[in-house]
């Protein structure tokens, strides 16, 4: 966490960069710090055949990449080169810190399994690799903006969320979808301490989910998704603070009850269910103005709904009494 943070070389302002997790008191943390100390040291004693198999054998199918770019993306950004975007990381499961991409390898994505249940027509579970074989992949070129105030722009590979609730058929009263990862303190060495509730849950309106800006992830960089970026399967939902963008999913359940998630669930003062971005809605404790682009340091105004009110504005027509930008 806040302990083991080092600041990299292109970091201007760390006071820009507060861990979403700082409301968390110094003493609260010490004390699972001391357990994830513990924690990390489970991986060295997992066996050495279970650490092997899980670096060997990715999900992805690596003949599926790189997927032919969909040109009406546009960016107005450079892209955030991959040694520092796969450098630089959330992902709780793994630790506090952005440089959990070494804690990340004890994740074993394969086999790797996703059951959608819920309110559809028949509840089933489908294997990763048949679902990346049966969807066409796409590669899109997305900004990302975390809510503690970095951006970065990367070139995700997938296919649109529409696509996969078409496959899905949820029923006509389904009103929103969860996602949830996976719960396994033995594979990841963050879900060892009592902080925090896991597994990691996430959740959309189904207006949200068929908008066609809303992507399913399965590669990067033209690849298959490398563990620390959420492999084998995660959201990339641009508009959104990027902790929306909820990886590595084991669970999609498509309900009429709206989701409580992950950082709602440990501060809802801070952290709501809609959590569009908006740099004139600042968070409890920083403004949302600006963002520090991850690979330039540069300090730019940070856009309405991150730059695509275009595509998403229209969604959020008649909620203006909902805290929709947080
Ligand atoms: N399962 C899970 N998904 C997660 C997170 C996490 O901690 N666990 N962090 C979120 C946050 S805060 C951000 S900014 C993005 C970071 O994605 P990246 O590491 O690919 O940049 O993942 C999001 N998805
Ligand atoms: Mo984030």
């Amino acid at each position: 966490m806040v302990a083991i943070h080092r600041k990299p070389a292109w970091a201007i302002s760390e006071a820009l960069a507060t861990p979403e997790d700082a409301f968390l008191n110094r003493r609260t943390i010490l004390k699972a710090w001391g357990l994830g100390t513990l924690a990390a040291t489970a991986y060295a004693a997992l066996p050495k055949s279970a650490r092997a198999e899980g670096e060997r054998k990715p999900a992805g199918n690596p003949a599926l990449y790189p997927a032919k770019r969909n040109e009406a993306y546009k960016l107005d950004r450079s892209l955030t080169p991959e040694e520092i975007s796969s450098k630089y990381n959330n992902f709780y499961e793994f630790g506090g810190s952005k440089d959990i991409w070494t804690e990340a390898q004890t994740l074993i994505t394969n086999p790797w399994d996703i059951e959608i249940d819920g309110m559809v027509e028949k509840p089933f579970t489908i294997a990763f690799a048949d679902l990346e074989a049966k969807i066409p992949l796409e590669e899109r070129l997305y900004r990302h903006r975390c809510v503690e105030a970095w951006s970065m722009t990367v070139p995700w590979t997938g296919f649109s969320l529409a696509k996969l609730v078409e496959f899905a058929k949820p029923m006509a009263s389904a009103k929103y979808i969860r996602f949830e990862t996976f719960n396994d303190p033995s594979m990841a060495s963050g879900q060892n301490g009592f902080l925090y509730t896991w597994p990691y849950v996430e959740g959309v309106t189904m207006a949200e989910a068929v908008n066609e800006l809303a992507f399913v992830v399965t590669g990067v960089y033209g690849k298959p998704l490398l563990n620390q970026f959420g492999a084998p399967i995660r959201l990339a939902l641009p508009w959104k603070y990027g902790f929306k963008s909820v990886k590595s999913i084991r669970k999609i359940t498509f309900t009429d009850e709206r989701p409580v998630s992950f950082w709602e669930g440990l501060a809802s003062n801070e952290y709501g269910f809609w959590a569009n971005v908006n740099p004139e809605v600042a968070h409890p404790r920083w403004s949302q103005a600006q963002e520090r682009v991850l690979h330039t340091g540069e300090t730019v105004p940070t856009l309405l709904f991150n730059g695509y009110g275009e595509q998403v504005a229209s969604l959020y027509e008649g909620l203006e009494s909902e805290p929709l930008y947080r």
